[in-house]
């Protein structure tokens, strides 16, 4: 039988497993990239393994997420990211030049390769062809210094694309939609491949929308072939040299089909407070709307913007509409700014924001009190937008557009109905401009590193203990992202400040839990959390791991636990334990005494163990790989590494 296009490309990567479905293997990392808020610790702890120069063929480091730079320490973290990269041979792209997905995509994407990036929308790269994927910082780490990424083998689920869209409805309606198919929950393991005669219509950038957002789905990535689209959009970036096709066989098989046709697709949004909580424009058609945002890594491109301004020309933002715009990168903005059409949205009242994550991540631009605000970005959970009463829309460029001359959500065909379509044909050439990316030849190990007062090193942690005496310090429900784990927004200066940072662990959800759980670890007590299904959800941070670590967490008991959290707890050396019965999380109490004991033999042996509780004893599973094994009984992955 032939190959599908993520055994095509995972095989000729994969240096230690068997490839087969579920089965660890390691693959060699082509590309890294990593972004300040998650890179300053990556780069901390490549510093702390001991590496001298990066190993990767191209690594990155963008500044794109703190800049807002509300006291010193971003500024900090910038000065550190730019030296440690002249240091190791690092590709360093300013703060101003947009961000990293957009970037990495228009500079630097190569069909077929692998990359390895410190934010979970790394997928962005699958519209052009590679297999790309988040993980935490220290996996990067481990990647740049030449390590292999060990992940379980995929299953492989093709989604067959007929038809194409129709005026009004874009390539973010299309995730919208898979959204509305999969969900959010249980897609762990898996990666989305995309095929179909539907997929010749779809441009890089709108294949790199849906690529972008297919994080939401908790699938590992996903991606689309490398076709005579993806030549023509290397060919505009002055990069056709890097083209190569990757094609599916004609005889390649799947785990799993799902077809779609374009041609049904209609404008959708994702409600509050979920990107599976699907409805149709039409649905919610007369929700007064407060605030319009566009931009962010999902929405944010040459297409995007264009489409916006077009539509927005010679029309005033509605009143009570607060209404912001972001480019992704610099080559948009630039582009945009030089062929006019930035003042026409300029013109239509826009506040023009900075090129960076900025209102995605909630530092800036939070809406009033129970706010409607309609975004184009990817991630709508409760509080992320800083505003804890406030509701978030996810919708197309054109929705958001609509939204925001009308002040009220409506869909865009009934809206712009007798106008058509803006058609925005794909550039011959792109604006190119690398001048805000730095690029040392090689590395320079003599420079000396800047660090910042806010700047601590990686903290440790100590091997796994022979018992567990403890105490069920939170319990939460389903679906706790990492969004309310470890919050970002105004928090975020403290993302190299470890003792700080988590001072603010689950603060949304329980406030005083980190003080109770200093507390636990002052007296000897182990902490333990106790979560329902999806724990962990959404963004990469490994501080959502390293902040729990430090307050002296032991062990995090779910009914199920996505990909990448599970991964960064390991590599912090807490147990991720799953119930063997779902319904004994409903026996579970917070404050509750537990313990288990013989809990690193039962680790050792690979065997259930059993929580003893006051008056029950859950059966845990605790599934591991012998490398995952090796890395909690040290303590971490930089023990065991350091141990070796
Ligand atoms: C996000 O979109 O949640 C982030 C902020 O980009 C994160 C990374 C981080 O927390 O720094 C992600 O997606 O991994
Ligand atoms: Fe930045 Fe938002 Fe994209 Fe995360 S999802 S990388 S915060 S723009």
């Amino acid at each position: 039988m032939g190959k599908n296009i993520v055994q095509k490309i995972l095989d000729a990567h994969i240096i230690s497993g068997v490839p087969g479905a579920g089965c660890e293997v390691g693959i060699r990392i082509d590309q890294t990239l990593t972004q300040d808020a998650t890179g300053t610790m990556a780069y901390l702890q490549f510093e702390a393994l001991g590496f001298d120069r990066i190993k990767t063929e191209l690594s990155v480091s963008y500044v794109d997420h703190n800049t807002i730079q509300e006291g010193f320490e971003n500024a900090d973290d910038h000065a550190y990211l730019e030296i440690i990269a002249r240091k190791f041979g690092i590709h360093y792209s300013r703060p101003g030049n947009g961000i990293c997905h957009q970037i990495h995509l228009e500079r630097f994407g190569v069909p077929g390769k692998t990359l390895l990036g410190s934010d979970s929308h790394t997928p962005t790269g699958g519209g052009i062809g590679m297999i790309a994927i988040g993980a935490g910082g220290l996996d990067v780490a481990v990647a740049m210094g030449g390590g292999p990424f060990f992940m379980n083998y995929p299953r492989v689920i093709k989604i067959e694309l007929t038809g194409s869209l129709k005026p009004w409805v874009s390539a973010k309606d299309v995730i919208l939609k898979v959204l509305s198919v999969l969900s959010t929950k249980g897609n762990v393991g898996g990666i989305i491949e995309y095929g179909g005669p539907g997929v010749a219509t779809l441009t890089v950038p709108e294949r790199a929308t849906i690529t972008n957002m297919g994080a939401e789905l908790g699938v590992t990535t996903s991606v689309f072939p490398s076709d005579e689209m993806t030549r023509a959009f290397l060919n505009a970036q002055g990069r056709v040299h890097s083209f190569t096709p990757i094609l599916a066989d004609s005889d390649a098989g799947y785990d799993g089909h799902i077809p779609m046709d374009l041609s049904t697709i209609e404008p959708l949004a994702a409600c509050p407070h979920s990107p599976d909580n699907i409805r149709t424009l039409r649905e919610l058609e007369g929700i007064a709307v407060d605030q319009v945002l566009i931009g962010s890594c999902t929405n944010s491109s040459y297409r995007d913007i264009m489409t916006v301004a077009a539509v927005l020309k010679g029309k005033t933002v509605s009143s009570g509409v607060s209404f912001g715009v972001a480019c992704g990168s610099r080559q948009v903005f630039e582009m945009v700014s030089r062929n006019g059409a930035l003042a026409d949205i300029i013109a239509s009242g826009a506040r023009i924001l900075e090129l960076a994550c900025g209102f995605c991540i909630g530092n800036s631009q939070a809406p009033k009190t129970d706010a409607v605000s309609v975004r184009t970005s990817n991630r709508n959970f409760h509080g992320r937008s800083g505003t804890m009463s406030a509701g978030v829309y996810l919708t197309s460029p054109e929705t958001a557009a609509a939204a925001a001359l009308n002040g009220k959500l409506v869909d865009p065909r009934d809206y712009f109905s007798g106008t058509s379509h803006p058609v925005i044909p794909v550039p011959e050439t792109y604006l190119i401009n690398d001048n805000m990316i730095l690029s040392p030849r090689k590395a320079s190990g003599d420079v000396v590193v800047y660090r910042g007062p806010n700047i601590g090193a990686p903290p440790s942690n100590e091997p796994c203990p022979e018992d567990l005496q403890g105490v069920v310090t939170i319990k939460v429900g389903d679906k706790i992202t990492t969004d309310h784990i470890m919050p970002a927004g105004n928090r975020l200066k403290y993302r190299s400040n470890i003792p700080k940072y988590a001072e603010f662990v689950f603060e949304r959800e329980d406030a005083a839990f980190a003080a109770r759980a200093a507390r636990n670890r002052d007296a000897g007590l182990h902490n333990i959390i106790v979560a329902g299904e999806s724990y962990g959800q959404g963004s990469s941070r490994e501080h959502a791991a390293i902040c729990p670590m430090f307050l002296g967490v032991k062990l995090v008991v779910a009914k199920s636990i996505e990909r990448i959290h599970r991964a960064n707890l390991i590599n912090f050396g807490i147990v991720p334990a799953l119930f063997m019965n779902p319904a004994d999380y409903d026996l579970l109490l917070r404050d509750e005494k537990v313990s288990i004991e013989g809990f690193r033999i039962a680790l050792i042996e690979g065997k259930p163990v059993q929580l003893v509780a006051a008056t029950r004893r859950p059966s845990l599973r605790i599934d591991l790989t012998d490398r995952e094994r090796e890395i909690l009984l040290a303590g971490g992955l930089i023990n065991s590494t350091r141990q070796r």
